[in-house]
C-alpha cells in the first residue's frame, strides 16, 4: 500500500489533518489502534476556540456544530463564596467560545472522511514506524491477522500521549519538559440540566471544581481529587455531595443531580516534547504536548498544530517548497508554549496544592481579587481563553 501521508491516530488531530490534506488533493491513510466505537465512546474536551471552529468550517464539518453547539460569551470564576463573570465578548472585542463535545466533533470528522472515501484502518495492531530519518519512510501494522506495509512520503504522529510515534524517536533526539501536578480531576457526565448557562470554574478550600455541560440537558462536572484516588471509591452521591460543598450556597442549591453516565479520573500534567519534527516524522496534538485541562486548550492546540502542519505539507506537495516543513516545529511550539503557560497559570491559581501553606493561599486569593477588579487582567485571561491567533 502507498499513500502520501500516513497518519497515525484517528483522534481530532489525525482526522482534521486528513481533511485539510484531502481538500488540497493530498492522499492520506489513517491507522487507528482502537475500533471506531471505542474512539467515539471517549468523553473528553468540550470547549472549542473560534480558530478550531473555523478549521472545522473550512473542511465542511461545521454544520452540526453550528446547529447544536452552544456559543458562550462568558464564564464565571467562583472564589471566596462569590461568582464573578469574565465577559469574554466585551473583553476581547466580540469573541466567544463554543461548547461542543470532542466526541461529536470526532464523529462529524469520521463521517465526512467516510463519505469522501478516505481510508482509515481501525484496530490496526503493532503499528511501527520505519526509516523516517531517510527519504523513504514506511509504516507496518497488523490487520485481520496479516502484517501490512504502508509506504509514504511523510508520517504524521497524531496518536496521543501514549502513542507509538513519539516513542519511536531516539531519546537523544528529544527534550522532554514536564510538570506533573499532585492531583487529578474526577469527572462525571449526567443527563441533568446544567446548573448555570455558562461554565463555572470554582476555587474552594476543599479543592477546585468545574461546572460544564454538553447541551441544555447534559452536564459535565469535575472535582479536583487526590492523585491516587480510584473511581470505584466515588459513588454518585459522594460526588454530588463533594461538588455542592465546593460551590456557593445559591449554586449548590440550584444543582440538579442524577445518575452518572460516565465517570473517570484524569491526571493533570504539563508536558512538551521538543522538537516535534524528526526527518519525515511530524508530531501533532497530544503526541507532542499535554496541558492540564483547566484552560480547555488540549483539543484546540491539536487543531492549531494540524493547521500549521497541513499548510507546510501543502507547500511541499503543491509548491515544491520545504520552507513550511522546516519551520513547522518552531512555529507550532511558539503557540504551544503560550497555551502551556496559560494552562499552568490557571491551574496554579485555582487548585489546592498539598504543599501550599497559608502564604501561598493568600497569594492565590490576592491574585483572584486583583484579577476580577482589573479589566486589564481580565482581558489577558479572556484573550488566552478564547484562543491566541494562529
Ligand atoms: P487523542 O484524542 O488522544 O487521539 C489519538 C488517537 O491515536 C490512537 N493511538 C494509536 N493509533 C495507532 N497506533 C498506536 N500505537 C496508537 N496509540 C494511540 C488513539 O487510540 C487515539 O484514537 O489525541 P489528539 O488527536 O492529539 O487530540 C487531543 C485531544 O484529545 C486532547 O488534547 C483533549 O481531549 C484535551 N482536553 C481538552 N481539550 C480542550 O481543548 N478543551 C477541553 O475542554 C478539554 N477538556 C481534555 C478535557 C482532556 C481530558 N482528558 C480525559 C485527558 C477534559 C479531559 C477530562
Ligand atoms: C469540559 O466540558 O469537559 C471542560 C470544559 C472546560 C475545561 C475543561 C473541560 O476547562
Amino acid at each position: 500500500m502507498r499513500t502520501q501521508v500516513a497518519i497515525i491516530g484517528s483522534g481530532p488531530s489525525g482526522l482534521l489533518l486528513g481533511q485539510l490534506l484531502h481538500d488540497a488533493g493530498i492522499d492520506t491513510v489513517i491507522l487507528e489502534r482502537k475500533s471506531r466505537d471505542y474512539v467515539l465512546a471517549r468523553i473528553r474536551a468540550g470547549v472549542l476556540e473560534q480558530g478550531t471552529v473555523g478549521l472545522l468550517d473550512k473542511v465542511g464539518a461545521g454544520s452540526r456544530l453550528h446547529a447544536e453547539g452552544l456559543p458562550h460569551d462568558g464564564f464565571d470564576l467562583l472564589f471566596g463564596g462569590q461568582r464573578h463573570r469574565i465577559a469574554l465578548d466585551r473583553l476581547t472585542g466580540g469573541r466567544h467560545v463554543t461548547i461542543y463535545g470532542q466526541t461529536e466533533m470526532t464523529r462529524d470528522l469520521m463521517d465526512l472522511r467516510a463519505a469522501q472515501g478516505g481510508k482509515t484502518v481501525f484496530e490496526a495492531g503493532d503499528v511501527a514506524l520505519h526509516d523516517f530519518d531517510g527519504a523513504s519512510p514506511y509504516v507496518t501494522f497488523r490487520t485481520g491477522g496479516v502484517t501490512q506495509r504502508l509506504d509514504c512520503d511523510f508520517i504524521a504522529g497524531c496518536d496521543g500521549y501514549h502513542g507509538v510515534s513519539r516513542a519511536s524517536v531516539s531519546e537523544s533526539a528529544l527534550t522532554i519538559l514536564e510538570r506533573v501536578y499532585p492531583f487529578g480531576w474526577l469527572g462525571i457526565l449526567a443527563d441533568v440540566p446544567p446548573v448555570s448557562h455558562e461554565l463555572i470554574y470554582a476555587r474552594s478550600g476543599r479543592g477546585f471544581a468545574l461546572c460544564s455541560m454538553r447541551s441544555g440537558t447534559r452536564s459535565r462536572y469535575y472535582v479536583q481529587c487526590g492523585q491516587d484516588e480510584r473511581v470505584d471509591d466515588w459513588t454518585d452521591a459522594r460526588f454530588w455531595d463533594e461538588l455542592r460543598r465546593r460551590l456557593d450556597p445559591e449554586t449548590a442549591e440550584a444543582l440538579v443531580t442524577g445518575p452518572s453516565i460516565e465517570k473517570s479520573i484524569a491526571p493533570l500534567r504539563s508536558f512538551v516534547a521538543e522538537p516535534i519534527r524528526f526527518g519525515r516524522l511530524f508530531l501533532a496534538g497530544d503526541a507532542a504536548h499535554i496541558v492540564p485541562p483547566t484552560g480547555a486548550k488540549g483539543l484546540n492546540l491539536a487543531a492549531s498544530d494540524v493547521h500549521y502542519l497541513s499548510e507546510a505539507m501543502i507547500e511541499h506537495f503543491i509548491e515544491g517548497s520545504p520552507a513550511g516543513l522546516d519551520g513547522y516545529s518552531a512555529k507550532a511550539l511558539a503557540r504551544i508554549w503560550k497555551a502551556e503557560r496559560f494552562s499552568w497559570w490557571l491551574t496554579s491559581l485555582m487548585h489546592q496544592f498539598p504543599e501550599n501553606g497559608p502564604f501561598a493561599q493568600r497569594m492565590q486569593q490576592a491574585e483572584l481579587d486583583y484579577l476580577v477588579s482589573s479589566d486589564h487582567a481580565m482581558a489577558a485571561l479572556a484573550e488566552n481563553y478564547v484562543g491566541l491567533p494562529y
